[in-house]
């Protein structure tokens, strides 16, 4: 169900060499571009009227309006399942502890005495987050979004989620009572790139957003990049991956069911188990038949997931060989199930989220753990970051000298301005100190 790649005996490769022998899944962003924008210069100016559109084409659904009801909003949330409120309610929670100590106090730095640069930290005006629909219907991920966005001060936040033909073209229930539950009451429904769009260009109905945030499909991603500069994104979020670093201590009833828990999202979702122990590998491949057969989404996710050449067992000589794998590989979820856990995850350089031991499971992350589940996919853990208020925050450099801090520093000014052949600059200086000013050749 699973293949085999045998990285023993050899010196591992370094770098790209090594990422190249390893798995991965193919997610074509650049595929999409063309497909995604017509639809986005077709939203940019019909606005509602396209969105509408799209409903019918892609959602096969009629809706007469975009946005949410607040009624809408109210019943979702007043038939909402109560062991599903209280679980939320929890996720919620933690997730707010944890994020709420992310925030950043603004720095001053005295540079010299009436010379003073602050970094100050400022909430993003105003966001939209994507929610997907369909397949993945996820009211865990509205809690992974607005979390940190609220904690970050963010005072504008709109969702959108593609209407649903069983819910009367309304965004799933769950969702809706989600937003209901975490206070976010501008709800749109509508789906892909054309929800991008919305956010990016505006409608009648709604506002243009300065970021947008949220997982999608490589429609959702296309529309992202091609519309990343008008707004901000937070990443081009591809289909989900565990890999595990694991031992002979690992039990291989964990690994199985760890591996078969990322891989239920997604066909192309990817699983990667790297150990250096040839029995785990077995045993490992024993648990897999029986524990999918025991469990729903087996064959149009959990097998080809597991089967597609984006999923694998690698064996390798010994633990600094795995990290060597893990690093190269940069999952976006890393999971350590080795002797000595925290020790050799404090040795990990690339991952999305590192969980520790034989009790955080990634499904603990997912769901309940305080941390965030919105992590970067497809190796970019190696240069971005999961989602957190720092997503939702920028840093504005405040500088603010005295005449005596800026006399100080004015000939080094005005030397680099004219090693830069820029005279007007060093005017610029001068002008502040009766200096003579550069007369034009
Ligand atoms: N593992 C997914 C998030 C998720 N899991 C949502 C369950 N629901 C990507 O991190
Ligand atoms: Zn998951």
């Amino acid at each position: 169900m699973i293949s085999r790649i045998d990285l023993r005996g050899d010196a591992l490769p370094e770098g790209g060499a090594l990422r190249d022998l390893l798995p991965r899944a193919e997610f074509d962003v650049e595929a999409a571009l063309e497909k995604v924008r017509p639809i986005c210069e077709d939203v940019r100016h019909r606005g509602t009227a396209a969105l509408i559109e799209y409903a019918h084409r892609f959602d096969r659904v009629e809706i007469e309006q975009v946005r949410v009801p607040a009624e809408a909003l109210r019943t979702a949330l007043a038939e909402l399942d109560p062991a599903v409120r209280a679980a939320l309610e929890e996720s919620v929670k933690r997730a707010r502890t944890v994020h709420r100590e992310q925030r950043r106090t603004d720095v001053t730095t005295k540079v010299v005495p009436g010379g003073t640069v602050t970094e100050r930290w400022v909430p993003v005006e105003r966001v939209g987050l994507y929610v997907p629909g369909g397949r993945s219907v996820y009211p865990s991920s509205v809690v992974m979004n607005v979390v940190p966005a609220q904690e970050a001060g963010v005072e504008s936040l709109a969702v959108a989620s593609p209407p649903q033909a069983d819910f009367g073209g309304l965004p799933h229930p769950t969702i809706l009572a989600t937003c209901a539950l975490l206070g976010v009451d501008e709800v749109y429904a509508a789906g892909g790139a054309q929800a991008v769009a919305m956010f990016a260009y505006g409608t009648e109905d709604c506002l243009p957003v300065n970021l947008v945030t949220g997982p999608g499909n490589i429609y959702v991603a296309a529309a992202k990049r091609l519309l990343k500069g008008r707004i901000g994104i937070d990443s081009e979020a591809g289909p989900t991956e565990i890999a595990i670093l694991a031992d002979d201590t690992a039990d291989p009833a964990h690994v199985a069911a760890d591996l078969i828990s990322q891989a239920e999202h997604d066909p192309m979702a990817a699983a990667v188990l790297v150990t250096d122990s040839t029995e785990l590998a077995e045993r490992v491949e024993k648990e897999l038949a029986p524990q999918v057969r025991a469990t729903r989404h087996i064959e149009d996710r959990i097998i080809p997931a597991l089967a597609g050449r984006q999923s694998a067992i690698v064996l390798v000589d010994g633990l600094d060989e795995g990290l060597k794998v893990v690093d190269a590989y940069g999952a976006e979820h890393l999971e350590i199930q080795t002797a000595d856990a925290a020790a050799v995850a404090a040795r990990v350089r690339n991952a999305g989220a590192i969980f520790v031991g034989p009790y955080a499971p990634v499904s603990l992350g997912d769901y309940c753990a305080g941390s965030n589940h919105v992590l970067p996919t497809g190796g970019c853990a190696c240069h971005s970051s999961g989602l957190s208020v720092q997503s939702f925050l920028r840093g504005i450099h405040v500088v603010d000298y005295t005449r005596d801090a800026l006399a100080e520093v004015a000939h080094h000014v005005v030397t680099l301005a004219e090693a830069e052949d820029l005279p007007a600059h060093g005017a610029a200086i001068k002008a502040r100190f009766d200096w003579k000013v550069p007369q034009s050749k």
